[in-house]
């Protein structure tokens, strides 16, 4: 917390802010630990929520042991089985939002979203997005370590998201975000069903459409070091053929549609 500002009140409030910071895991046993360190390390008056879909590798149980250690501020969620970060993400967001949260944090576990740049999404959340998001393609932001391949594809399918669906976004797959609750509360969380990185455009093209401030904030991201990307082909076909959808119906009802 900046020097200079009043102590919170309680866990996981911020300037009059309830913060939920939500991380899905699959396979992130080695990787949890560190993520977990450093986000209650750069933002101690945050809650963090793990959403575990029943990890082969014990990454449930470690979050248990996380959850026990600090059970004022540390929650843990059990699905029964790997169902994508889109449904991980949405269970999250139910949890919260029946519970007092004013902000929901979007936040991978892998450590590619740096939770020392999390103040940053945080204050522009304070200063008035409805939904910050933590960009790689605006000025100040930058891709770490990724090959070039990797870069291009993200970068493809960002300027191709740009056109169809004639939004000003410029890292609409991005996946390091902050939403205030009015925002998860307007839009029709239970009709969401994409399941890989989409999930992530079609949340913004959703809060978009319901007239809510989108704001890109510039973000180091850092390919991840330890452990396997979930990433996969079928991931890139959603995408693509969502994306062509919802630009077409856009267009075809003379303005943007869902
Ligand atoms: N609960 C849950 N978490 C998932 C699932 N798939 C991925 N995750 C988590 O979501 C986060 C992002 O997954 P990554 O595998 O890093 O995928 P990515 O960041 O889109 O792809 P890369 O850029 O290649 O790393 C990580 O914390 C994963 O553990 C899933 O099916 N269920
Ligand atoms: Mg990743």
């Amino acid at each position: 917390m900046t020097t200079g500002q009043p102590a919170p009140e309680v866990p996981g409030d911020r300037r009059g802010h309830r913060v939920l910071v939500i991380i899905p895991t699959y396979n992130e046993r080695e990787n949890l630990p560190l993520i977990y360190r450093r986000v209650t390390d750069a933002c101690p008056d945050v809650h963090v929520l793990v959403v575990d879909d029943n990890s082969p590798d014990g990454t449930g149980q470690l979050a248990d042991e996380l959850a026990t250690a600090d059970p004022a501020r540390t929650h843990v969620l059990h699905r029964t089985a790997k169902n994508g970060l889109g449904a991980a993400y949405l269970e999250g967001f139910a949890w919260g939002l029946s519970r007092e949260y004013s902000v929901f944090v979007e936040m991978d576990a892998d450590g590619s979203h740096a939770p020392e740049q999390l103040h940053g999404l945080l204050e522009a959340v304070e200063a008035g997005a409805d939904l910050a998001i933590g960009s790689r393609y605006v000025p100040g932001g930058t891709v770490r370590n990724w090959p070039w391949r990797r870069l291009a594809l993200s970068k493809t399918a960002n300027t191709y998201s740009r056109l169809a669906l004639g939004v000003g976004v410029h890292d609409i797959t991005a996946g390091y975000r902050a939403y205030r609750r009015e925002a998860l509360e307007k839009i029709d969380l239970g009709s969401v069903d994409s399941k890989g990185y989409c999930f992530q455009i079609e949340m913004t093209w959703r809060t978009i459409n319901a007239g809510f401030i989108v704001v890109e904030v510039p973000i180091t991201f850092t390919e991840r070091e330890i452990g396997v990307s979930k990433m996969s082909g079928s991931n890139i076909r959603e995408a693509l053929f969502k994306v062509t959808r919802w630009g077409l119906q856009g267009r075809l009802h003379g303005g943007r549609a869902r």
